[in-house]
């Protein structure tokens, strides 16, 4: 039904509105109040005016307060605007534009305070967030509990080189196998990227692909005075032509304007009566018009294809559209980076009557009732339930995590046992854990659970092996109550799911906790994705296994050197590395809270675990000792008051320090054994207690590891050792100022067993004593005799 011509009135000058604004905002960031020393705001204003109009079509029109969207980094600007124009959005963040706390450059959850749905900046991960919220809604309408709440459309405004980008591919493929629903993605077919003209012909490969995937592709070409003139007289001839223009051409007219289209279009299609006078009936202004309106500027064009929709399939929306359309740059290649000048924007200003001073009012300019256009952005039914940012209530974990325990394990045995102790019983904490993993269930120890929890899917599909009673050790049956998510191998898949679970809380008012596993080296496959997950506050505890050269006979192309740094060095993210299951048990505990936490306080976790079975000690978990283990350290042997020397490790590295330092303390005096569960929360806490202490003059607050390692003598020797970077530990000696010899791995690729492999990376018992040996001075330090 075509759209009512009061209504497209008000929304079309409300599109020109946001472009003003959006506009002004860049302008004002460069010319105004520049706030970046001199470095100038580009890829946003060309960028941005792209998407105005389809975006006020969306905002204003289309979307229900239960639908989310992740805005194209570069239409950021847009987005505030329309957001300022709701209400939700302050001048001065907008005037302060990418500055500090200002409206940021891309829009984010996390640092902009005017309601983003996901937040976006690496091209291709908003995209697949949507698509992966959509599976996540699903989840939680099959387990019950969306209650009365309207299902929401996931929506991605994507840029048509965005497509680039093979995590969409990736997420695309896995949409299909879940069979996914409620998702659009509006691709912004500008044909243009940051460098150059996209390749001709591109809008057929995505239309392909889309409808090959089971999407519903609607191409939105022409606006409503194309479709116009196509029905004059020569019409035809004038669409032939607009078709068979190549890509950098139309661009190129667009810039040049009227008078270009006409040289062109004379010489292209001589003197052909209709369509000539088709041509000559218009300005040189009306034929810019006519030539720029293509279906991504033409409103009634676009709320036309959006509200089309009558199923839930997805959807993808090609929507034409000329890069910075309406600005003086509209369609040069170069205009990514491109900014009006003073005098351009003064005579744009002078071209839409607004006064100078008043820039920043809503409805200035526009010849609309103001009544009129306040009532309709009222009414809007996006903005009608306020800001859609919902929360849900900490789930309650138990004091303790219980696991079957065996004198010989190893920490992704215990992981293992840990989940199949949860999976056993009834608590609520365990009705909220989702699994996930790339094709790597049973290998990273999660059979245990899925047996028991069953694989997630809409349809019931039983195990075919189960039927015909043929023996299996895997129960493989899905059904809407399952809590596992069987995922193809990409990487990028699993922390984009993760990322999606992670935030249930607050789209969907239904918490849930993320348990996703993978090989510890493959994290770096998917790092950008965990980096973003990690950027928007999503919670999701990820257990790598196994890791390092411990994995050994696994692999040289499968060992980890980087992800212990990586681990420390991401933001949102604790970090773990026990080597024992008791620990890990108070980790995961740990962690569930953590994931639990306020913002600001709680984040995600990381457990690097190992298949290395080792020996376990037998001890009473102390609240001391639980304690040390989250917070990131404990002494294993306590130090004396003339320590020579102590041994500082991390995970499976255990039997050797211990060895090593049982071998040290013959000829050593009080030698101590510090155990490392989180290299990285012992050095935040310490970086955290150093910017305390400098801002608050007088606060005595140590950390944990300065009080642990306060008892040490000055000339006391540290030898760290970690199946991982020498550089995670090494920083032991900062804190108080002791000698360090630093062990680890820098170098993968060869295979061996563990014994071979230590050896020849220097992280064995022998290694560390020579390092002790190193650190001080005495009579040699007997070795272990190495097996012939
Ligand atoms: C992963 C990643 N690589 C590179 C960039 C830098 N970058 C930002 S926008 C862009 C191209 C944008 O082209 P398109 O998606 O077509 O959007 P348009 O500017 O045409 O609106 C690039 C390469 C980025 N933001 N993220
Ligand atoms: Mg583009």
């Amino acid at each position: 039904m075509p759209i009512e011509p009061a209504r497209l009135e008000l929304l079309t000058a409300l599109a020109q509105k946001v472009l003003w604004l959006s506009s002004w905002t860049i302008h004002h960031a460069n010319h105004i109040r520049p706030n970046t020393d001199g470095l100038k705001v580009g890829g946003h204003q060309a960028s941005s005016a792209s998407l105005a109009n389809i975006m006020s079509a969306l905002y204003f029109s289309v979307l229900r307060p239960q639908d989310r969207v992740a805005v194209k980094p570069h239409a950021s600007p847009v987005f505030h605007a329309i957001q300022y124009l709701f209400g939700h959005q302050t001048r001065d963040k907008l005037e302060n534009f990418r500055g500090f706390k200002g409206a940021q450059s891309y829009p984010s959850r996390t640092k902009d305070a005017d309601d983003v749905d996901f937040s976006t900046g690496s091209v291709g991960l908003g995209v697949a967030q949507t698509l992966f919220a959509s599976l996540v809604q699903d989840y939680v309408m099959a387990h019950g509990w969306m209650k009365d709440r309207p299902e929401g459309r996931m929506i991605a405004l994507v840029g048509d080189a965005e497509m680039d980008e093979g995590n969409i591919f990736e997420a695309l493929l896995e949409g299909w196998k879940h069979g996914l629903r409620n998702a659009w993605w509006v691709v912004d077919y500008n044909r243009q990227s940051l460098d150059a003209v996209v390749r001709e012909g591109l809008w057929a490969k995505f239309e392909s692909m889309f409808r090959n995937f089971g999407w519903d592709v609607r191409i939105v070409k022409y606006g409503t005075l194309m479709q116009q003139a196509f029905a004059e007289p020569g019409g035809e001839a004038l669409k032939r032509w607009i078709d068979n223009c190549p890509n950098q051409m139309y661009a190129a007219l667009c810039f040049q304007g009227g008078a270009a289209f006409r040289k062109h279009l004379q010489d292209d299609i001589g003197d052909q009566g209709p369509v000539t006078q088709l041509i000559d009936r218009r300005s040189d202004d009306e034929l810019l018009a006519l030539m720029s309106n293509l279906g991504g500027h033409d409103m009634a064009s676009m709320i036309d294809a959006f509200e089309s929709i009558d199923h839930d399939r997805p959807v993808c929306f090609i929507a034409y559209t000329i890069k910075g359309v309406g600005l003086p740059f509209q369609g040069h290649k170069d205009n990514h980076a491109g900014l009006m000048t003073v005098a351009q924007m003064e005579k744009w200003r002078g071209a839409q009557n607004i006064r100078p001073g008043h820039e920043w009012e809503k409805f200035e300019g526009l010849s609309q009732d103001p009544t009129k256009l306040d009532a309709f952005l009222a009414d809007a039914p996006f903005n009608r339930e306020g800001r859609r940012r919902l929360g849900a209530p900490v789930i309650d974990v138990p004091e303790r995590l219980a696991f079957k325990p065996a004198p010989q394990m190893s920490t992704q045995q215990g992981f293992g046992l840990v989940l199949n102790e949860l999976a056993r019983g009834d608590s609520e904490l365990a009705s909220r854990i989702v699994t996930a993993s790339p094709d790597v269930t049973v290998s990273t120890n999660l059979g245990a659970w899925v047996n028991r929890r069953g694989l997630f899917a809409r349809a019931e599909k039983a195990d075919l092996f189960r039927s015909e009673k043929i023996p299996s050790t895997f129960n493989w049956e899905f059904s809407p109550s399952g809590q596992h998510i069987e995922l193809g191998i990409a990487e990028m898949n699993l922390f984009i799911l993760a990322s999606a679970l992670g935030l249930s809380h607050q789209i969907n008012g239904e918490r849930l906790l993320p348990v996703v596993t993978l090989y510890d080296p493959f994290i770096e496959r998917g790092l950008d994705a965990l980096n973003y997950a990690c950027y928007q506050d999503a919670r999701f505890m990820v257990v790598a296994t196994p890791s390092g050269i411990t994995l050994a006979p696994e692999g040289g192309a499968h060992q980890s050197i980087a992800t212990p740094l990586i681990g420390m060095a991401q933001d949102g993210l604790a970090s773990f590395e026990p080597a024992f299951v008791g620990e890990l048990a108070v980790i995961m505990n740990f962690g569930f809270r953590h994931m639990q936490g306020e913002s600001g306080e709680g984040g995600s976790v990381y457990l690097r675990l190992s298949t290395r079975t080792i020996e376990q000690p037998q001890r009473l978990m102390s609240a001391d000792l639980q304690n040390g283990i989250a917070e990131g350290a404990y002494w294993l042997r306590a130090p004396g008051p003339n320590a020579e020397v102590i041994v500082a490790y991390a995970g499976a590295v255990a039997p050797e320090a211990i060895e090593a330092t049982g071998f040290i303390g013959e000829s050593r005096r009080d030698v101590g054994l510090l155990a490392i569960t989180s290299a990285d929360r012992l050095h935040a806490g310490w970086t955290a207690a150093r910017a305390l202490r400098r801002h608050r003059r007088g606060v005595q607050h140590l950390s944990h590891v300065e009080k642990l390692l306060a008892p040490l003598p000055r000339d006391c020797g540290i030898v760290t050792v970690i199946d991982g970077h020498p550089a995670t530990l090494g920083w032991l000696g900062s804190v108080r100022g002791h000698r360090v010899e630093a062990l680890g791995v820098e170098r993968f690729g060869q295979t061996g067993t563990i014994p071979d492999l230590y050896r020849a990376h220097g992280i064995d018992a022998n290694a560390i004593i020579d390092a002790a040996e190193s650190l001080t001075s005495g009579a040699p330090v007997l070795h272990r005799k190495m097996a012939v």
